[in-house]
């Protein structure tokens, strides 16, 4: 029997939807560029059947993965789940098999053999949604990818790189360098459940296994995203932790540790293991970067960063909390790396008063290089907000995007209206050679009065004058992780 009636979060506007659909020629507000030619990629966590344990973390429900396909100006949408072996599994048992959060000690006597041997095999694809080497994939960090079909986001099955990508796990936030093509993979606890190595790959443009490097964490702790530089390769370690023993107790994957210090790993790309350098300072939280470069002996890194636990399904044991002095929400805030200075520490900058969500985007192209802008989402607590038709929410909405200049010259803002919150915006380029930034913001938007999602598609140098246009869906849209812009010619879309 399927009864969502324990989960406080499956009400409102965020109830499970789960099912698949397709619609063509969506509704259209405004005009959409003609030049918009590809399709708008993204993965929400949505549950096919309820979790085992009402305290489980939503990261660990299934990948519902959506398509909006801009051609011409018109829109068609797909939305299917991915069918992982764990999505076939609890449907072919007609209940959820799998525990809590990454411990599968906690899954169905039925399973749990072999899912404590092969944990790989309990992931679910919900975090992100690429194309590299001519294939679409999902991810999630405790798995492999697997590749879609990119004309009707059918699954074909787990990627494995000519059999030399040797990880067990892959991770959400591959980095594909616009200079030559490669994408830099990495997975940690590569070798089990709270092993602390990290393997870390290039892939070519062809999608082959070119290197590989494998070291170790200086402890086991979340490793979601990193950031490249064309030497460099940046890699942040904070504030979670997680053992064989908290596992086998029966416990969610990770707890927030706010004693343990921040580590920013810094490996020269091509170099081995013995390469790599570990800075430490005290805890930040930076589940996600912006971007990195390398200039002269100094390694720069840009991200959204906090200070305390963001995820309140992972939370402290006891005594080791977040004390009550400590800073909470995200700001902008830079990191250097000084490789030719012999102290282990970093410094930092915040380069933003301006409160800031935990998603950092730029312009793609910018990977690795210079980039003047970056861009994420925020709160607004001053924009008007209709209760009325909205519900009781004023505050707590995601109704802005942020453009903020590190060159120094401010944010600019869009708005998405007072009955509406946003998700992860995304950068697209207003063709393949236009200068950094031009181009627009797009993203989905939760139109909370009318209960139905919306592609919000903003000009990305002029936020402040509101939509170019936006593409209605009839429903609702689960919960987004993250999504991405494809050009069309990156696959062959009919
Ligand atoms: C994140 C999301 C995940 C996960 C680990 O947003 C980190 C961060 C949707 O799954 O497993
Ligand atoms: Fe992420």
């Amino acid at each position: 029997m399927v009864d969502f009636s324990r989960d406080p979060t499956a009400r409102g506007f965020f109830a499970p939807e789960r099912f698949e659909s397709r619609v063509y020629d969506c509704e259209v507000t405004g005009e959409i560029p003609k030049s918009l030619n590809g399709a708008f990629v993204r993965v929400a966590t949505e549950w096919l059947y309820p979790p085992r344990y009402p305290h489980d973390s939503i990261f660990n429900a299934d990948g519902l993965v959506a398509m909006f396909r801009f051609r011409n100006g018109i829109v068609d949408f797909t939305e299917r789940w991915v069918h992982t072996v764990r999505w076939k599994n609890d449907l072919a048992a007609r209940r959820q098999l799998y525990g809590l959060y990454r411990n599968p000690f906690t899954d169905d006597p039925s399973i749990r053999e072999e899912t404590i041997a092969k944990p790989y095999l309990r992931t679910l694809a919900n975090t992100n949604i690429l194309t590299h080497g001519g294939k679409l994939f999902a991810m999630k960090e405790d798995g492999p990818p697997y590749e879609l079909d990119p004309e009707t986001l059918a699954t074909r099955g787990p990627m494995t790189f000519g059999g030399k990508y040797r990880s067990e796990t892959f991770s959400a936030h591959p980095k594909i360098d616009p200079v030559s093509g490669e994408m830099i993979c990495y997975g940690y606890e590569a070798t089990g459940l709270a092993s602390n190595a990290i393997f870390l790959y290039t892939v070519n443009r062809a999608g082959e296994v070119t290197s590989e490097v494998r070291f170790e964490a200086p402890y086991v702790s979340m490793i979601h995203d990193i950031a490249i530089t064309q030497k460099h390769i940046v890699i942040p370690v904070f504030g979670f932790e997680t053992s064989l023993a908290r596992l086998k107790a029966g416990k969610i994957h990770w707890a927030w540790n706010a004693k343990l210090p921040t580590y920013f790993g810094v490996l020269p790309r091509g170099g081995d293991a013995k390469d790599i350098r570990w800075f430490k300072g005290p805890l930040r939280e930076m589940v996600h970067t912006f971007n990195a470069r390398t200039e002269g002996e100094k390694v720069i890194l840009e991200a959204p960063v906090g200070e305390s636990n963001p995820f309140p399904f992972f939370p402290a044991d006891p005594g080791n909390g977040d004390p009550p002095t400590v800073k909470r929400g995200w700001h902008v805030r830079r990191y250097t790396m000084d490789l030719a200075s012999r102290s282990d520490g970093f410094t930092e900058e915040i380069l933003y008063s301006q409160p800031i969500g935990a998603f950092g985007r730029i312009d793609d192209r910018y990977i690795s290089l210079d980039n003047r802008y970056v861009y994420t989402q925020f709160t607004d607590p001053a924009r008007p907000f209709d209760e009325a038709r909205a519900g009781n929410l004023r505050g707590r909405v995601t109704n802005c995007y942020a453009r903020f200049d590190l060159h120094g010259h401010g944010m600019s803002t869009y708005f998405a209206g007072d009955t509406h919150s946003l998700g992860e915006p995304v950068f697209v380029p207003r063709s393949a050679t236009s200068p950094e930034g031009d181009g627009y913001l797009i993203g989905i938007a939760s139109n909370l009065a009318e209960m139905r999602s919306e592609l919000v598609i903003a000009d990305a140098a002029r936020l402040e004058a509101g939509d170019v246009a936006r593409v209605i869906l009839p429903f609702r849209l689960g919960s987004q992780v993250h999504g991405n812009w494809l050009a069309g010619d990156h696959l062959a879309f009919t």
